[in-house]
Parts: structure tokens; sequence; C-alpha cells
């Protein structure tokens, strides 16, 4: 690292926290570098959070929203050029680009350590330096990992409070181990032209300058838990994936685990918190997470998952009483909300919240706003962040070191066309191609352009650390090492019909296509083959009360001969970009696809 030769900072507070030489000499370094006024420990006490909440208000950095609606509730709002994820401004750092596969950007690490060494110099003068100890997993477990950021940011130190197990717990775990992601971040002046995100997978490190946006700074959340946790999840034999972890309890009391990735900003905390619908009263859906599953082969011969992370950073938009009561009453505690509006009273608002629309509130940066503005008044990207102990329907497992089984993996993109309702893969291999196919229009979580279907395999394009056709092969791998593999499906919760309205009703009703994942996880429910995949058979497909027409069922599950094979065009693209490394069973599952479309067309 570049470390310059300057004193080390006056002020260092809560040093004793920890003993840990590795973990002193790293700071200190950083510190000489970034050259901080003061230097801070955060213990991750109540004490220390309403501190930093007091300075955070006085510093204008939040603003406290009506306590008596929304106790302990704040609002921020973020420079209005750093509101989501910044995609080219990502890096892996690994020693060579073949590495870091087509699917990143990459840079040389010694030469990401230079470029962004000049930023860090001086970069914290004048200001605090926090160091933040976490835990991404429940304590204790053996599938946790120990990371701390260093941070010039009181946003990030009280989001991290929120979405990991932070402080003296970490510190403790970690004991006088030199193995911790070590996490740099430092907002500059968040200028785009000095806006950088680096990973440094080969040294367990992350560099993050010019930024102060979720995804971008919250170092344990996208950067350890998805990127590096995945390159070390291959090397360790586990998986790191953008998923949701769910607990469905059935009426006779048998819970079964599902884990399923969806693209950002495409329903995974709906999915998670999902409240059957009253045909359904009698099963349960617990959430474990929201975001993250880290996967493990038990000695058991299952496929046993963790969530890192102990809180939901999730889109407000769209967030109300119908779409997801419990996350509404989640966030109506202890939460901090990013560019959001705010009402006169102190309330918070955003497109489809509950209730009329204010006559005015302020926008989410902070301006003016009337009803019937062409503008919109939250940021399409704003987010709470709220701690998962919230949730009503948390699960008991969610703390668990042991983790829970999974028996299913769902795959699912925001497609208003080609993809059907639901479908189950033939086999792991088959299986693994529909991950490894997956297409999804773009969201606002990301800059760019909305609305463009793009390749997303498992959802984890912007997230994978390291190759993606190495990456399938190590989803191929793991059949090695999981003697029971759980079944794999895909859903489309998003198709429309040629009139441009939506064919499934979506949120609760998803229990339905649930209940049939569930029972086929357990092999108790039919299927007919298609080309694509099994379907679900109509007596094993609940469907009585559905808020839908039947046809716009049947519709949504149709199968499009000629959409399909415009798709598989398409999936070629994304292969031949990926081909010096993409398994060769991906390639025949392709071409055995277009084989089958071919067949089932000539009738
Ligand atoms: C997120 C994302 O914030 O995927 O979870 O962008
Ligand atoms: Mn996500």
């Amino acid at each position: 690292m570049n470390a310059a030769t300057t004193q080390p900072p006056r002020e260092a507070a809560g040093a004793d926290l920890s003993k840990n030489p590795h973990l002193a000499s790293w700071i200190e370094t950083c510190a000489r570098l970034t050259k901080p006024d003061r230097v801070v420990w955060c213990d991750g006490s109540e004490e220390e959070k309403a501190q930093f909440l007091t300075e955070a208000v006085r510093d204008g950095l939040l603003v406290p929203l009506n306590q008596e609606r929304l106790p302990g509730c704040y609002l921020h709002r973020s420079n209005p050029n750093d509101v989501a994820r910044v995609e080219h401004l990502t890096f892996i750092c690994t020693p060579t680009r073949e590495e870091a596969g087509p699917n990143n950007n990459w840079i040389e690490p010694s030469e990401a350590y230079r470029r962004l060494g000049n930023l860090f110099d001086g970069s914290m003068r004048g200001r605090t330096m926090y160091v933040v100890p976490y835990v991404m997993g429940p304590l204790g477990s053996p599938m946790a990992k120990i990371g701390v950021e260093l941070t010039d940011s009181l946003y990030v130190v009280l989001n991290m409070g929120i979405m990991t197990r932070m402080g003296r717990p970490a510190l403790a775990m970690l004991g006088d181990s030199p193995d911790f992601n070590r996490g740099l971040h430092s907002t500059l002046d968040v200028n785009p032209e000095r806006r950088f995100i680096c990973h440094f997978p080969g040294d367990n490190t992350i560099w993050s300058v010019g930024s102060g946006y979720g995804g971008n700074v919250l170092l344990g959340k996208k950067c350890l838990a998805l990127r590096i946790g995945s390159y070390l999840g291959r090397r360790e034999g586990w998986m790191a994936e953008h998923m949701l972890i769910m607990g469905v309890e059935d009426p006779n009391g048998e819970t079964t685990y599902v884990a399923a990735a969806f693209p950002s900003a495409c329903g995974k905390t709906n999915f998670a918190m999902l409240i059957p619908p009253k045909r359904f009263e009698r099963w349960k859906v617990w959430t474990v997470g929201d975001d993250i599953c880290w996967m493990r082969p038990g000695p058991d011969g299952r496929l046993w998952a963790i969530n890192p992370e102990a809180g939901y950073f999730g889109v407000a938009p769209g967030t109300n009483y119908a779409s997801n009561p419990n996350a509404m009453r989640t966030i109506s505690r202890n939460t901090l909300y990013t560019n959001v509006a705010m009402t006169g009273d102190g309330d918070v608002y955003w497109e489809g919240k509950d209730g009329e629309v204010p006559d005015e509130v302020l926008d989410w940066q902070g301006r003016p706003w009337k009803k019937g503005s062409l503008e919109k008044a939250a940021h399409p990207n704003s987010r709470f962040t709220a701690p998962m102990a919230n949730n009503p329907m948390l699960s008991p497992r969610a703390n668990d070191p042991a983790g829970v089984p999974i028996s299913a993996i769902v795959f699912g993109g925001r497609r208003s066309d080609t993809v059907p309702l639901v479908l189950q893969s033939f086999n792991w291999t088959h299986g693994v191609y529909l991950g490894a196919t997956m297409g999804s229009e773009t969201t606002a979580a990301a800059t760019g352009k909305v609305g463009v279907v793009r390749r997303d395999p498992m959802a984890m394009l912007p997230f994978c650390g390291y190759d993606m056709g190495d990456y399938f092969g190590h989803w191929l791998n793991m059949a090695k090492s999981t003697r029971y593999l759980p079944k794999v499906f895909q859903v489309n919760w998003f198709r429309k019909g040629s009139d441009g309205r939506f064919l499934w009703p979506g949120y609760g009703e998803n229990m339905r296509v649930l209940k049939w994942i569930v029972d086929r996880a357990h092999g108790r429910a039919g299927a007919w083959e298609t080309p694509l995949g099994w379907v679900p058979k109509q007596v094993d497909f609940d469907l009585s009360g559905v808020s839908v027409p039947l046809e716009d069922v049947d519709e949504a599950q149709s199968i499009d001969v000629d959409a399909w094979l415009v798709e598989l065009h398409d999936q070629k693209e994304f292969f031949d970009k990926h081909q010096a490394t993409m398994p060769r069973e991906l390639v025949l599952q392709r071409e055995l696809l277009i084989a089958r479309l071919e067949r089932a067309r000539s009738g």
C-alpha cells in the first residue's frame, strides 16, 4: 500500500477495544495515508449509536423524522450525483484480466493501489476515521466472515450498525487473527470523476472512494458478501449468492427453506416477506434474508445457508401495506431512510405509498414538490435501512450459526414477455443453465438506462468477483460436494399481455407458485414436461380464488417458440463473450433446447 510518512493522528478513541496486532498496524497504515484528525473505534453499543445520531443531526447529515409516528427514524439526502451503484466504476483487481473475466471491469492491483492511494492521500484531513468492525453472518457461525471498514462517513457507520453485527462482538470473534476483510472508504468530495470501488480478492481488501451510496460504501454488503465472497467461495468450496432465503411453513408445521435469486429491485424483499393469501392461511412464510445467501454443503449432504446480513437495505417506492405489510411494519421504527420525500409533519412519502398523495412534500432533494408534478417526489432508488429484528416474520433460524438447509433454488427476472410464470429444471445442470441464462429488464438500482433486457446470470452480473464462466463451472462442481442438491426453478412474476397488463397478480398470490415449488421439492406434486422444463399440472397448482382470469394465467405460462428462438440468439451473444471459460454442459444445454423448440414448432 501507498503509505505516506506523516505523523499518526492526534487522537484515537477506543483503540483499547482490541489488541489484535494485525488490525492495529493496518489501521495505522491507513491513517498515515488518509491523515484523519481523529480515529474512533466503534463498539456497536446503544449509547454509541445515540451519540452518533446526535452528531449526525447536528451536522445536517440526518434529518429527524416525526418521532411519534416513526420512533428512531431519520432521513438522509444524498448528493444527487450519488444515488445508485456505479457498475462502470466498480473494479475487480486480480493479477490477470482473465481472472476477473469479461463480466468485470479490471485494473491490475498495484496500479489500482497507486491510483486510489493518490486519492486517499490526505482524504480524511479535518475528518474522523471510524473503525467499524463487523461480522457477516450469525455470531459464532463457521460460515461467518469478519470485516473491518475504515470510513470517514458517519452515515456509513450508522448503516453498518443496522446491516451487520457491528462492534465488540466482531472484535471478540476476530481475536488475534489476521483473517479479516480490510475495507477502506472515503467519501472524498463525492465527485463522480473521483469515484472508484476496487476489490482486491487476493488480499481480501476493498477500497472505495468518492461515493456515499449504500451499495458502493456499505462494504460488507455487495463488496464483501458478494464480490469478494464469491471469489472466496470458489476457493473454499462454498457459494455467495444474490438470493433471499425464506422458510415456508406448511399447515403440518414442516418448514422448507427456499433461496431465490432476483436482480436488484425486482421484488426479493417483497417475496422474502410474503404473507400468504386467505386460501393459504395455515401456511406461513418466515424471512431468513432478503438479499444475500451464503451456502455450503453440510456433513449431511445438504446445502446449508446463512444470511450474512442483519438488516434490510430495501427499495422504498412501491412498498405499501398491500405489496408488503411486513416491510411497512419493519420500517416503522429505528430505520434510516435515504432519498425519500418528507411531508410537512415529518412523515416519509414515496411513489406507491399507502393513502392519498400529499398535496405538498419536500422531494428527495429537499425541494418543495406539489401533487401532480411530473417529477418523482422520492428518488426511484430511494431506500430504507431497517434492522431485520423489526420484521414480525423474522425466521427463528435467522441467527442460527448452523444456517438452514436449502431444498429449492428459484431464479427470477423481470420479463414482460417470453419467460413463463414458473417451471422446474430437468436436473441440476439444466438448473444451472436456467440461472446462467437469466435475463432481466434493468432497474434504477444501478445508474444507466432502465427497462432494457440484459443477461444477468443468477442475478450476479454486477456482483460476481471473478470470471463468469468459471463461476458457472463452480455451480456445476457443487454437484460433486452436495449429495442432496436443491431442486431448481425459474419464475417470472412480470409477464404482460399484448395489451400491456400484468398477467399474474404477484405479491401474496405468489404463494400459489411457492406452494407448487415446495411440493415439487418434496416430490409430492405433478408436472408436465415442456421443451423449457417441468410446469405445474392443473390439479397440483391451486388457482382457486386467484384474482386474475384463468386465461391470463394460461397466457402467463404459454411458450412462444419464435420469441424463444430470439431469446436463444441473445443468449448466444452472452455465451460467445464468455466462450473461453463457458462450461461445455451449458453450451450443450442451449443446443438441446433449440432442438426441443424446433421439434415442438414442427408439430
Ligand atoms: C441492492 C442491490 O441494494 O442489489 O440490494 O442493488
Ligand atoms: Mn441486492
